[in-house]
């Protein structure tokens, strides 16, 4: 119920979980395929053992369901979870004449002199995208990344699939369907086009009894920062089609492939674990809105939201 299967999840990586190398050099402790089940009709699964930032997950989504890869959209919501990736390739650009900012991530949590130099350019960085036309299609732009496989997949004959509308028409004509899937994996896009290869790759839905449920197949999920995110990213995606599509929601099945915990994450998670869960909040879509590309944020509200205080953990860079 509510968010146990998150918190089972969390005592499981703990308990069985292998002590793993990754990519960031941080260490992690992680499982290879794991499934959680949230049922949509108990409430909507934001977690409520930690505040989690529920307008930047909307704003994210919305911004993946218009097809947009420019980073202008999300800074105008206030939503700065993009930023490193555009700034990267702005540093790295001939065009940048600033302090070298080699691995800024990383000094960044090391290194206060450098952290300051560091937010001076990004905000620099970001006033440029939100002014400047031509800087911000030129800099503001990730490439390949969701919104374009969602809404654009480049066939080999240089056409282009829009995936999701294709998946909201099949929903309506033909419920029964096996065939309901998105991907965002694309091997010919990984990962030299990409700024990150997705996280998220693919999702499939299911309509039975008048509800709609939705299935995702993430490869790879950091347990205390990211996954959280996702879970209530795919539970309202799963809300906006039912909308649309005249259906209840059903539930939101979460699948792994390597679940992990951060070494610099132990702490927090043992936090948010001696915390006891609340009522899930529970979300209204807008009832004049038919068509989920038709949604902004005010269109959008979640209700009911009482959680504990956020816990703070640094982002494996
Ligand atoms: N990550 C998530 N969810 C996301 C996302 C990233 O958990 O939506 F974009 C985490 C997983 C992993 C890291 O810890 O970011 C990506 O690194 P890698 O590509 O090496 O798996």
């Amino acid at each position: 119920k509510n968010e146990q299967a998150y918190l089972n999840m969390c005592e499981h990586v703990l308990k069985e979980g292998n002590s793993k190398g990754d990519r960031t050099g941080t260490g992690t402790l992680s499982v290879f395929g794991h499934q959680m089940r949230f049922d949509l009709q108990e409430g909507f699964p934001l977690m409520t053992t930690k505040r989690v930032p529920f307008k930047l997950i909307a704003s994210e989504l919305l911004w993946f369901m218009k097809g947009d890869t420019n980073i202008r959209y999300l800074l105008e919501n206030k939503n700065n979870i993009w930023n490193e990736w555009a700034f990267q390739k702005w540093v790295e650009s001939e065009d940048y004449q600033g302090p070298d900012m080699t691995d800024f991530g990383r000094r960044s949590q090391k290194d206060e002199e450098f952290k300051k130099q560091y937010k001076e350019q990004m905000d620099t960085f970001k006033e440029k995208i939100l002014k400047d036309d031509a800087f911000a299609k030129e800099f503001g732009d990730l490439g390949a990344v969701y919104g374009k496989q969602w809404r654009e997949w480049k066939t080999s004959r240089s056409e282009t699939i829009d995936q999701l509308q294709n998946v909201v028409e099949s929903i309506k004509n033909n419920p029964d369907s096996r065939r309901h899937i998105v991907t965002a994996w694309n091997p010919e896009d990984v990962p030299s086009n990409m700024a990150l290869p997705p996280c998220h790759i693919l999702f499939q839905f299911y309509v039975a009894d008048g509800k709609l449920s939705c299935q995702l197949y993430q490869r790879s999920g950091d347990i205390f920062l990211g996954v959280p995110f996702n879970i209530a990213s795919y539970a309202l995606l799963t809300h906006l089609i039912a909308h649309e599509c005249g259906l209840e929601v059903g539930e939101f099945i979460h699948t792994l492939g390597d679940a992990h915990i951060y070494s610099n994450h132990m702490n927090q998670i043992h936090e948010q674990l001696s915390r006891e869960p609340r009522t899930l909040p529970s979300l209204t879509l807008n009832k004049e809105k038919e068509s989920i590309f038709d949604f902004d944020m005010e269109d959008i509200t979640i209700e009911g939201y009482d959680p504990h205080p956020s816990i703070k953990a640094p982002v494996a860079v």
